[in-house]
Formats: structure tokens, C-alpha cells, sequence
């Protein structure tokens, strides 16, 4: 049997994979902060299955830890600050978990058992302002955000990590993905939950940004598949995991207003792009998933239009069910 650590098994991507390494019989650990109020919603129906243990990407003893008690095989780095916009407002802290903290992981893997395989979770938001479209593995990075600029160090420090001292360390870097267990600050949720609301009468109106940019959107459920592959293979390497199709923020509003029978759309939603303007904004990404396509056999299953359906469906069951 062989045995997983997931750090950030508590969001949204951390409680796909494990499901999905639980379905191929492995033994699943997931690493989680201390808080004071446990925020295991997103892995309350597999809570039996998986074992916790306690630690943090700031703490470097915990994360040593953490591998002697996991005896992992492969460990799945998921955690970081993962709001690009509050990365603006907590920079520093933005730096410690998502960039040092992925070196505080390599070093406990070093340490501890380099025979560990590693995946770290890179972002097509290290494109930032693209310089090549679609996006691929050697397109140059140009990131905007504090996060986008965390995510090339722990991009590069993998690599590093890699060639300095042979570890099995790959690198997703992966496009927007989405689900209904998507946080609710994240555009794509906070529209599928006020569409829900919308329409149950609950809600007058939707306050967003600007509805022009552009984002490939693919499902999570998809994405974690990608990841457990990348650690399959014969050697270590960087994957773009993307589904090759972009939508602006207007499209997936649009089509999601539209799940419920909502066609005039435009009287809901009201644009306030000074509040929730980003000192540097990412226009439009578009992926090229070729090489996973090829060396990984990976494929996205589900499409835009499927996504937007199952995050407005869900919302509208969650909604209907509270009192
Ligand atoms: P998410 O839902 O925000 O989950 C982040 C996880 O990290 C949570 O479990 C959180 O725990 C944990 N965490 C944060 N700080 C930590 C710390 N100091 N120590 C330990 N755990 C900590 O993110 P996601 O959407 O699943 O994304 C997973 C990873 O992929 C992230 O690294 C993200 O940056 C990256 N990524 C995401 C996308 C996307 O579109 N979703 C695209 C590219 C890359 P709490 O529950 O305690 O907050
Ligand atoms: O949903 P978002 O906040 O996601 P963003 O910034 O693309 O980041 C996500 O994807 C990255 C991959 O490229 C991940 F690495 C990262 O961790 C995260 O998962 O915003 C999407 C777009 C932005 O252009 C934003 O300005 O939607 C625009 N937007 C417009 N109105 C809004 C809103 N975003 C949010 N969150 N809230 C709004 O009201």
C-alpha cells in the first residue's frame, strides 16, 4: 500500500485528490494548520479514511514530522495563500507560505527520505502578462501579483531542487479549476452562489470586478488526476494542465444566470471595477496542455458549460437545503 502526504488537504483541490488516492488504495495523509475552529467541510464525508496531522508550512520541524509519520511515498504540495488578490494586502505572509514554503517541504523531504516523490503546485497566474498564446511549459513567466511571483520561486526552487540533488520533484502548472468546493471568494463561486441565491429570491444582486477578463477554466475533479500522474512517471518533469479553451468572466456569468432561466442578466449584476480593481491585472490566459496530453495521457473530461451547470446545481442544493 503505498502511502501519500497532501498539505492543503482541507481546500478544495486537497480533498479531490484524496478522494481520488483513496480510490486507488492509498494510505492518506493530510497535513493541517492549527485553528481554532477546524475547517475540514470540503473532507467531512471521507474524514474516517484519511489521517490528519497537525503542522504548517511555517514550520519547518512539523513538516519533518509530518514525513517520518506519513512514511510517504509521494508528497502532494497543495498548501499556500492562494487568493491572488489578498496576496496585495498580505505580501509577506503571501511569500512565506507559497515561495519558502515550498523550500521548508523540499528541505524536510531532503532530510528526512529523498526518495520521496514531490509534486508542488504551480499556477498559470506565473504567466501573468503573457508574452506567447496559448500558454506552455517554456513560455517565459511575467507574474503580476505577489502570488503569481511566490509561485515562480517555488516553481524554480523545484527545479532547483531537482537538478541540485536528483529528488523526484515535478511541477503542475495549472490553469484555473474550479468546482463546487471552489472557496467562495474566487469569481467563479461567488457567481454560482449568487445566481443560486438570485433565483431562490434570497439575493437581489451580484457585485463583481470587470467581466473582461479571460481565464481557462477546467474542473478540479480533472486537474487532481493530472497531478497523481506527474508522479507516476519514469521521470521527474514540469506539466501545463490546462483545457485549451478561454471564457470571460461575462461568459461564465451569462451562462450561469442561464442554468436557472435567467436570460436578462444584465439587471442583476452590477460592475464595480474601482472596488475590486488589482494594482496589476492578468487579461487573459489560454493553455497548451499538449505535452500532458502526450507524455501523461491526460485529457479534460468535463467542459465549461458542464462546470458552470455543476457549480450552479450545487449551490441551489445547498441553498435549498438551509432554512
Ligand atoms: P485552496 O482551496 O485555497 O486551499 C489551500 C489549502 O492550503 C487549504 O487547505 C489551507 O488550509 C492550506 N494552507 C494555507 N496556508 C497553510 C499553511 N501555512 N500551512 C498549512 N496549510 C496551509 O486552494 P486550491 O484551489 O485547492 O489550490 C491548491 C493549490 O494549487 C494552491 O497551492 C494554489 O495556489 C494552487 N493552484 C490553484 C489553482 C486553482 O485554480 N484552484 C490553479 C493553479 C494553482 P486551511 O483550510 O487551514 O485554510
Ligand atoms: O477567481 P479569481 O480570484 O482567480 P485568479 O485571480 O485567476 O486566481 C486563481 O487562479 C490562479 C490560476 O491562474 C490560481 F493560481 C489562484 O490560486 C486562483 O485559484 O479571479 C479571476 C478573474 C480575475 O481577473 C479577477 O480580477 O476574475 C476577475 N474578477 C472580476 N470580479 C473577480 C471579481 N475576481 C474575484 N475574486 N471577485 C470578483 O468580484
Amino acid at each position: 500500500m503505498k502511502s501519500a502526504l497532501i498539505t492543503g488537504i482541507t481546500g478544495q483541490d486537497g480533498s479531490y485528490l484524496a478522494e481520488l488516492l483513496l480510490s486507488k488504495n492509498y494510505k492518506v495523509y493530510g497535513l493541517v494548520r492549527r485553528l481554532s475552529t477546524p475547517n475540514t467541510g470540503n473532507i467531512r464525508h471521507i474524514y474516517d479514511k484519511v489521517e490528519l496531522i497537525s503542522g504548517d508550512l511555517l514550520d519547518q520541524g512539523s513538516l519533518q514530522d509530518a514525513i517520518r509519520i506519513s512514511e510517504a511515498d509521494e508528497v502532494y504540495n497543495l498548501a499556500a495563500q492562494s487568493f491572488v488578490k489578498a496576496s496585495w494586502e498580505q505580501p509577506v505572509l503571501t511569500g512565506e507560505f507559497t515561495a519558502l514554503g515550498v523550500t521548508r517541504m523540499l528541505e524536510a523531504i531532503r532530510i528526512v527520505n529523498p526518495k520521496i516523490r514531490f509534486y508542488q503546485a504551480s499556477s498559470s497566474e506565473m504567466f501573468g502578462k503573457v508574452t506567447e498564446t496559448p500558454q506552455k511549459e517554456t513560455t517565459r513567466f511575467h507574474p503580476r501579483s505577489p502570488y503569481g511571483v511566490a509561485k515562480v520561486y517555488g516553481h524554480y526552487i523545484t527545479l532547483n531542487y531537482r537538478e541540485s540533488y536528483n529528488l523526484f520533484a515535478c511541477s503542475g502548472i495549472l490553469f484555473n479549476h474550479e468546482s463546487p468546493r471552489r472557496g467562495i471568494e474566487f469569481v467563479t463561486r461567488k457567481i454560482t452562489h449568487a445566481v443560486a441565491r438570485i433565483s431562490l429570491g434570497k439575493q437581489k444582486n451580484l457585485e463583481l470586478g470587470s467581466l473582461e477578463p479571460k481565464r481557462d477554466w477546467g474542473f478540479a475533479g480533472d486537474y487532481v488526476e493530472a497531478m497523481w500522474l506527474m508522479l507516476q512517471q519514469e521521470k521527474p518533469d514540469d506539466y501545463v494542465i490546462a483545457t485549451g479553451e478561454n471564457h470571460s468572466v461575462k461568459e461564465f456569468v451569462e451562462l450561469a444566470f442561464k442554468t436557472v432561466g435567467i436570460d436578462d442578466w444584465e439587471k442583476y449584476v452590477v460592475s464595480n471595477k474601482s472596488k475590486y480593481m488589482r494594482p496589476a491585472e492578468v487579461d487573459y490566459l489560454i493553455g497548451d496542455a499538449s505535452k500532458a496530453e502526450k507524455v501523461l495521457g491526460w485529457k479534460k473530461k468535463t467542459s465549461f458549460k458542464q462546470l458552470v451547470e455543476m457549480m450552479v446545481r450545487a449551490d441551489l442544493e445547498r441553498e435549498k437545503s438551509k432554512k
